[in-house]
């Protein structure tokens, strides 16, 4: 039973977004309510399965190094990389009514090498880091409202570098939606540059947390909404070569001002997701946060081409749903089909219903369906909605090497639905196969929530879903105490190959991303 977040010690729920558990039960933060402060409202009664009190505190903000990780199992000998994380990590409380989405970025790397793993942590001590540290206090109170900001910070980046990291020349960029990149070394994840513009290429005001890498070019595909202003309804798009050089860019307009989290990058086509988690005016004068719940909208699909400017773009209309991730992506010239983790309602129970109506837990959980939509021959005017599997969760991967391409395994972080008793489901990592249309789960085991899980190939060629797949346990009997666990992505159902015991609770995640060996600077 979700337990409300004590404003005044900051206790939260231990199956908690910031415990790394995002994503594996309803919907993304579902397990967790963090973001009680923030709604002040009753949950429903029972919503959330699995959840339970606990006396983790909120603010995490311990830096943390460990050298040479006690392993249990063996660390595969090709297995040889770093894998990032970053999640929010409140640099002081929350104040009442902003949600967790809003914590201060903190980035753990796990470094292997030669079976070996050192554990390292840092915040990212960008603009908005260092002038709060430096002040010991808030400055920048409210959830992409930055009309309560102090007058002190004016002109500085309000990013908090919380959602995602990515490795771009060398570095490793810390990634939140409504500001540029924080780059940081790749070794140290010292700061490097906390307003990372791409050599002032960057047109976008923003950069998005869920760039794309062409499985062709290697070329890195982003975008940036509300990208020439606070609430500007531009979307700029473009492309980057590996070594930094911008070589497309094209600017759409959305229907309206919703979160676009993530977005889908085929060979020959981008897609834009607008759903009802939109800009809400009236609650950002009221000094709250910058989203709410909109249940009369509908959905819109965004296409257009790769290399065009953006004009032939086509807005294909669909229900009110929500979807914030991708699982993969690809066209066969006249059909684009994304897959995502898909709810009919408000998939975050921190964020409002516009409408004050209560957060729903079933019809916030998600679910991989695909989405696709025919454009060939006359114009399309709405899109198809086909659900995949049974198995609930909202971070689906895939083998990262096949971003725009035809794919056959996702992966995604979930709980057993075979449970004798659903409110007591386990988490475990779930891998499917599109090709037989099947999925084996690997069940994790009593007291244990999940982080999102990240996919390791066996060496840069290996063929698809050849290699490893890794992510945080959050051990809830043990105080917390994280461990990694190393599963052969081929065998999942027998359990973690190794698992990296850290001596502490390890910092939250929303997600994460494996740099290969042959990625890494030399040192
Ligand atoms: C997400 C996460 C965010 C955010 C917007 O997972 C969307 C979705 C951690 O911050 O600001
Ligand atoms: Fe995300």
């Amino acid at each position: 039973m979700a337990s409300m977040q004590d404003q005044d010690n900051n206790k939260v729920s231990r199956r908690s977004f910031m415990g790394g558990t995002l994503g594996v039960a309803a919907g993304i933060g579902a397990a967790g309510l963090i973001g009680a402060s923030t709604i002040t409202r009753a949950q429903p009664a029972g919503g959330v399965p699995g959840a339970s009190a606990s006396s983790l505190p909120m603010l995490f903000r311990a830096e943390i190094d460990v050298q040479d990780c006690e392993v249990e199992g063996t660390i595969p000998a090709d297995l040889n990389g770093a894998f990032y994380r970053v999640g929010p990590d409140p640099q002081y409380p929350l104040r009442p009514g902003n949600i967790p989405f809003d914590g201060e970025g903190h980035v753990s790397m796990f470094r292997i090498c030669n079976g070996r793993v050192d554990y390292k942590t840092r915040f990212v001590k960008n603009e908005r880091w260092t002038a709060q540290n430096e002040a010991g206090r808030i400055l920048f109170p409210m959830y992409r409202n930055p009309s309560l900001d102090d007058p002190g910070v004016r002109g500085l980046s309000r990013s908090t570098a919380n959602t995602h990291i990515i490795n771009h020349k060398n570095l490793l960029l810390c990634l939140k939606e409504d500001s540029p990149p924080s780059a940081v070394d790749l070794l140290t994840l010292e700061m490097i540059d906390p307003v990372y513009r791409f050599d002032n290429q960057l047109v976008s005001e923003t950069f998005t947390a869920h760039p794309k890498v062409d499985s062709g070019t290697g070329n890195m595909v982003a975008f940036g909404y509300e990208a020439t202003g606070f609430g500007s309804r531009d979307v700029i798009a473009f492309e980057i070569t590996p070594q930094g050089r911008k070589v497309w860019e094209a600017t759409v307009q959305v229907p309206y001002v919703g979160m676009l989290h993530d977005f889908a990058v085929t060979q020959n086509y981008i897609v834009l997701y607008v759903i009802p988690m939109t800009k809400d005016d009236e609650q950002l004068a009221r000094g709250g946060i910058h989203w709410s719940w909109d249940s009369t909208l509908p959905t819109w699909f965004g296409v257009f081409r790769r290399g065009g400017d953006g004009s032939d773009v086509q807005w294909l209309q669909g229900p009110t749903r929500s979807a914030t991730h991708v699982m993969g992506a690809f066209d066969d010239n006249n059909r684009i089909y994304v897959d995502v983790e898909m709810s009919e309602s408000n998939p975050f129970p921190f964020m409002p219903m516009k409408d004050g109506s209560n957060w729903d837990p079933v019809r916030g959980t998600s679910y991989i369906t695909r989405l696709s939509a025919d454009l060939s021959g006359r114009r399309a005017s709405g899109y198809e909605i086909e659900r995949l599997s049974p198995w609930t969760g909202a971070l689906p991967r895939q083998d990262d090497r096949y971003n725009t391409m035809p794919y056959r395994y996702g992966f995604l972080g979930t709980r057993d639905i075979n449970a004798a008793n659903p409110r007591e489901a386990n988490a475990g990592y779930v891998r499917f196969d599109h090709a037989t249309g099947t999925q084996v789960f690997w069940n994790a085991g009593p007291a244990t929530s999940l982080a999102e899980c990240c996919f390791a190939p066996r060496s840069p060629d290996a063929a698809e879903g050849d290699g490893y797949l890794m992510g945080v346990a959050t051990r809830q009997n043990e105080n917390g105490r994280g461990d990694l666990v190393i599963l052969d992505a081929q065998r999942l159902q027998e359990g973690p190959v190794a698992t990296v015991k850290l001596p502490v609770r390890a910092v939250g995640q929303v997600h994460g991303w494996w740099v290969p060996e042959g990625q890494l600077p030399v040192g």
